[in-house]
C-alpha cells in the first residue's frame, strides 16, 4: 500500500510543473478571448459581399486589437457562413485578425 501511495506521490510531482507550465498560455488565451469577443468588437457597415472571393468590403471605425484607424477595407473571411449573415448596407459589429496575406474576419454580429 505505502509502496502504491509514493508512486501515485511520485506521478503527481512529475506531472504538476506541467500542469503549471500548461495552464499559463491557456489563461492567456481566455484573457485575449474575452478581451476580442466584447468590448473590442469593431463598427462597421457592410460595402460589398463577394462569396465567390469570401471577401467583404467594410467600412469600420478603429479597430483597437489591430491599432487600425477608420477606413473602408477589403476582408477575408474566415468562413462563407458570416457572409450568409450579412446583407449590403448592414450595421454590424466585428473581429478581425491579422493574417499573412492581410485581413481575415473572424466574427460578424448585425447590429438591430
Ligand atoms: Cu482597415
Amino acid at each position: 500500500m505505502k509502496k502504491v501511495t509514493l508512486a501515485l506521490a511520485a506521478t503527481l510531482a512529475l506531472a504538476l510543473p506541467q500542469m503549471g507550465y500548461a495552464q499559463k498560455p491557456a489563461a492567456d488565451h481566455a484573457a485575449a478571448q474575452s478581451k476580442t469577443s466584447t468590448t473590442a468588437m469593431a463598427d462597421g457597415e457592410v460595402r460589398r459581399i463577394d462569396k465567390d472571393a469570401k471577401k467583404l468590403t467594410i467600412r469600420h471605425g478603429p479597430i483597437e486589437s489591430l491599432s487600425m484607424p477608420p477606413m473602408t477595407m477589403v476582408f477575408q473571411v474566415r468562413d462563407t457562413a458570416l457572409l450568409d449573415k450579412v446583407n449590403t448596407g448592414d450595421k454590424i459589429r466585428f473581429n478581425a485578425e491579422k493574417i499573412s496575406g492581410g485581413y481575415q474576419v473572424t466574427e460578424i454580429e448585425t447590429v438591430k
